[in-house]
């Protein structure tokens, strides 16, 4: 289960963007450092794959992958209000994602925000340096005595070294170049500046130039941070409807199938993870593993006994399936593999394992 982090500066719609993703109601308001308590909820990773499947196979149930939340309170750089309690928090995430503000709105504030995204990317990027530099210089000092009473303890800490040096030139650690020890070497650390972010850039409903600004967020940010732009306000507003209601107004506003889903599979794929299907009269379901498992490590994900057990796996995209009217179809016209235990899974298979117990 992947867990994302929403944060950012006041008043630039953290929890519009929370309840338009979890569909929940939790408090927004047009003030600043409204959130005081951290809120907690569910995202949905659409995937309109598994509802086409879904319909093919007359599936009673659909369950699609999820994605955990945390709506943070606002960060303040140079403050104390985001304390030691939330930056707790956050190093328990795998991921986080950055709401930055580029909506004018004379009712809602932004003396702490202001409207340019790029400076508030710049400034909390450094705040998350700052408070990894913190952690790290206090580690180094430690590590560095150590290693002097214990040979064994010197690579451990060069790396805790090697880190806090990047991190003193105002660097994330994720633009360092890494061998695994060393990441091991300072993993109880928890590093911010490690974990993949996803760049919100909360534009006004009616933004037009939504590929300027994320390009101008992309060049400030670390290489391989996905930077999205949409409207937390519409996407809130969206999530309320039902689903055709919501594609219609999506179609008519030239969004595809909605900046939200476009987001949380970003998210996915910054975490190195993918999605593979079981499909069914009884249910169509989306599964998550890290890109490179196997397909024995895949058959674990659904139950312990499928691995345990596994013999082969009966594999096909998704697409054929939709396209042959249904996982029965797709085998007949010839289109299921047989695959074993090592099989390297692929985005978007459907598997059936073979297994015996
Ligand atoms: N016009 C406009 N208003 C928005 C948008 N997103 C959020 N708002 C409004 O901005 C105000 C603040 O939104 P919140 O979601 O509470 O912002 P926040 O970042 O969680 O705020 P704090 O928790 O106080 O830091 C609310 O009145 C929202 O309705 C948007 O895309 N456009
Ligand atoms: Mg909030």
């Amino acid at each position: 289960m992947a867990h994302l982090a929403i944060i950012g500066l006041p008043n630039v719609g953290k929890t519009t963007l929370f309840n338009a993703l979890t569909g929940l109601a939790a408090r927004t308001a047009a003030h600043p450092f409204s959130t005081t308590e951290p809120n907690v909820g569910v995202a949905k990773v659409s995937d309109d794959r598994l509802d086409r499947a879904a319909e093919v196979e007359k599936s009673a149930k659909v369950v699609h992958a999820t994605l955990d939340l945390l709506d943070l309170p606002a960060m303040a750089p140079g403050s104390s209000t985001f304390g030691a309690q939330h930056l707790g928090r956050l190093r328990e995430m795998e991921a986080l994602a950055v709401v930055l503000r580029a909506f004018e709105d004379d009712a809602v504030p932004d003396a702490e925000s202001g409207v340019d995204p790029v400076t508030q990317a710049e400034a909390l990027l450094l705040e998350l340096v700052l408070a990894d530099a913190d952690v790290f210089a206090r580690r180094s000092q430690k590590a560095a005595k150590e290693a002097t009473a214990d040979a064994a303890k010197r690579p451990a800490a060069a790396a805790v070294a090697k880190a806090a040096e990047l991190l003193a030139t105002g660097r994330p650690l994720r633009e360092g170049a890494w061998e695994e020890s060393e990441l091991v070497a300072f993993r109880d650390l928890a590093p911010l500046t490690i974990k993949p972010c996803v760049w919100v850039v909360n534009a006004g409903e009616d933004d037009t130039d939504s590929g300027d600004l994320q390009r101008a967020v992309a060049t400030v940010v670390p290489a391989g941070d996905v930077v999205v732009v949409l409207s937390a306000a519409l996407e809130e507003e969206a999530s309320r409807l039902d689903p055709a209601d919501r594609l219609e107004l999506y179609e008519g506003l030239g969004l595809g199938e909605g900046a939200l889903a476009r987001m949380v599979q970003a998210t996915y794929r910054t975490l190195g993870l993918i999605s593979f299907f079981t499909v069914g009269p009884k249910e169509a379901h989306a599964w998550t593993v890290r890109d490179g498992a196997s397909a024995r490590e895949a058959a674990g994900k659904i139950h312990t006994d499928l691995e345990r057990g596994f013999i082969r796996a009966e594999v096909t995209p998704i697409e054929s399936v939709i396209d042959a009217g249904g996982w029965d179809a797709a085998k007949a016209a010839g289109s299921v593999r047989l695959e074993g235990k090592d099989y390297t899974v692929a985005e978007g298979d459907v598997i059936v394992v073979r297994f015996s117990v």
